[in-house]
């Protein structure tokens, strides 16, 4: 009898005490601040972390910033409003976080940065980043073009958005990897924002420009490199053949135009980060240390390969 009247008592503590409930019965509440939805990747993205959120029963709080470095901020002070357990952010640009993430760590509320990396001298300001190596992919999509043009030839580049951790590091990658082969040149570098109407728009431009000149495309993502491919046919040349296209992410247009020849090759960066945002989530709730930075292995496809694979492609 008087242990059933202790254990009725321990079930009231929680409430005379105030206290909140044991993690395990209250939902676990995160807040996502995605970038937009400028590509496939980015749509991929989204759809892996909705769907792992819904998976384990947490309540997401998603906040679409459509490109915007502000938008991302007003959206982390929503999610200090509203004491979310914790923080998905996948960051447009890579400065400008400092202030708006120490609101953040005094409200007490962890990061966890997914797909981009950031720049920020207090390295506390987050718990953990969830990336590929894009200095890596931009080397590999370097080594194979340079195969592919026996280190000869005039390439145009399509950057990603100004500022963006993907943007800068695969040019620096790519730059690297060409490096060794003085008979390579970028005649033309400019941003095409990870878009495939910006793409096209860019390659249109280079193409009235430089035309016949041109050997070969390199496109920080799939989708730019297939707005250039529209560019590239519109002008009169064969995509594939007449100029080389080398792009980066893997998504499943990107295997569709290679298998129709027209894309030579596409460096994966896998946008499947949910299971591994959230694994990150509950270890930082359970009191567990996490590395810093968890890197996302990536592989390379192109024309012999993209048909024997594209079917078992999950985005
Ligand atoms: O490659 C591109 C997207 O941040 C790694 O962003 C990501 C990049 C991806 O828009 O397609």
């Amino acid at each position: 009898m008087k242990s059933v009247r202790l254990a009725a008592l321990a079930l009231l503590v929680p409430i005379f005490l105030n206290s909140p409930l044991p993690a395990a019965s209250k939902k676990l509440v995160v807040g996502f601040s995605q970038i937009g939805a400028e590509s496939a990747w980015r749509t991929a993205e989204t759809e892996s972390i909705v769907s792992e959120a819904k998976k384990r029963g947490a309540d997401l709080k998603m906040s679409d910033a459509q490109q915007k470095q502000e938008n991302q901020i007003k959206a982390l002070r929503s999610f200090v409003a509203q004491r979310v357990d914790a923080i998905i952010l996948a960051p447009v640009v890579e400065t400008g976080w400092q202030p708006v993430l120490r609101e953040v760590k005094r409200a007490n509320i962890p990061v966890v940065l997914v797909d981009r990396g950031i720049n920020v001298s207090d390295q506390s300001l987050y718990a953990t980043l969830i990336a590929s190596d894009f200095v890596q992919e931009g080397r590999m999509a370097a080594d194979w073009l340079a195969r592919k043009l026996n280190g000869k030839g005039n390439i145009v580049e399509l950057q990603g958005t100004t500022g963006a951790a993907p943007a800068i590091d695969r040019k620096k990658g790519f730059e690297q990897g060409i490096a060794r082969h003085p008979g390579l040149k970028i005649i033309k570098s400019q941003s095409g924002d990870f878009t495939r109407s910006k793409g096209k728009e860019v390659m249109e431009a280079f193409l009235k420009a430089e035309g016949k000149n041109i050997q070969a495309v390199y496109a920080h993502n799939d989708d730019m490199a297939l707005g250039a491919i529209q560019a590239i046919e519109e002008a009169g040349f064969k995509p594939g053949t007449d100029i080389i296209v080398v792009s980066i992410d893997g998504v499943k247009d990107a295997f569709n135009a290679m298998v129709a020849g027209k894309l030579n090759c596409s460096v994966e960066c896998n946008p499947l980060l949910g299971p591994a945002a959230f694994d990150a989530v509950e270890a930082i709730r359970a009191g567990k240390s996490l590395p810093k930075k968890t890197i996302v292995k990536d592989q390379l496809f192109d024309q012999g390969n993209a048909k024997d694979v594209i079917d078992s492609r999950k985005y």
